[in-house]
């Protein structure tokens, strides 16, 4: 358990690292624009899978508590990610990760042959990756802010135990493609590439390995599977592209440590039990 104090330290609004390399080799206008922030896991899932397609984009850092116009007209709840087409007149827009996603899947499949999913002649196993998706979206992503908003103790205690199981009904969902599908799809098989379950979850694994391990003292039992498959995900070359410097999230994560008030739309839904935004 952390008995640090909070330090009062701020967002960071620019990409460190890898991430930063990224971002600056994508700079100049383009038919795409993501409007993103470095600390995002959202972002970080379209970030991830345009990395992965090799689609072009142009990268737009906003502050997305600020809620500058330009992201307004892009995402009406001025949320990241937003996703711009700027080669219509007016332009376009999408926002929401999991539906960017499926467009990016759509247009890849269509344009470049590539896919996140099983093939098309493999129609459940294709719904399986996705059933793995949802119990990410539905149990994974609400268990990490439980537990890293968590105060009391007695909270944190359940909030590990969530986060625990919310891995195992992941673990299983894995399992059950293996047994029950001919397609191999993923980084829970040596040597694949990213499948959509690993790109929607991969955000908050990488941050269970830096953020809730520095504020909860979160880790993975040794030896365990899983862990090699996080060390899989945290080192395929597409998501590390996306990855900023360790110190980036911890400092941007304080808010979310300390539970301090109005720390972001996600935060005060937890902290009300309600749907995430
Ligand atoms: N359901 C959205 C959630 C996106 C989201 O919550 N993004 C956060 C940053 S990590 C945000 O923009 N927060 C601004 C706020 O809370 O006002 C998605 O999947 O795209």
């Amino acid at each position: 358990m952390s008995h640090k104090a909070d330090s009062g330290k701020s967002y960071h609004l620019k990409c460190t690292g890898d991430a930063l390399s990224t971002a600056d080799a994508h700079s100049k206008p383009n038919d795409l624009t993501l409007f993103g922030s470095c600390f995002c896991p959202f972002v970080q899932r379209v970030w991830v899978a345009l990395e992965e397609f090799g689609i072009d984009y142009q990268v737009h850092e906003v502050d997305p508590y600020k809620k500058p116009p330009e992201l307004l007209e892009v995402s009406p709840k001025g949320l990241v990610p937003g996703l711009k087409f700027n080669n219509t007149t007016p332009s376009k827009s999408l926002n929401e990760s999991t539906v960017i996603l499926e467009y990016l899947e759509d247009l890849a499949n269509r344009d470049l042959g590539k896919s996140l999913l099983p093939p098309t002649s493999d129609l459940y196993g294709r719904a399986l990756v996705r059933l793995q998706a949802d119990h990410v979206n539905r149990n994974l992503v609400p268990a990490f802010y439980k537990y890293l908003q968590a105060q009391d103790i007695d909270k944190q205690i359940e909030g590990v135990k969530e986060f625990l199981s919310s891995i195992e009904g992941l673990v299983q969902l894995f399992e059950r493609a293996e047994k029950e599908s001919d397609s191999k799809v993923g980084l829970w098989h040596a040597g694949n590439s990213l499948s959509l379950a690993d790109v929607v979850a991969g955000p908050w694994l990488f941050r269970a390995t830096n953020v809730l391990k520095h504020y909860r003292g979160f880790t993975l039992p040794e030896g365990d599977k899983f862990r090699v498959y996080l060390d899989r995900l945290v080192n395929y070359p597409a998501f590390k592209r996306t990855c900023s410097t360790e110190e980036l999230y911890l400092e941007s994560y304080e808010r979310y440590a300390y539970n301090r008030p109005n720390t972001s739309q996600v935060a005060n839904a937890i902290n009300l039990g309600r749907a995430l935004p």
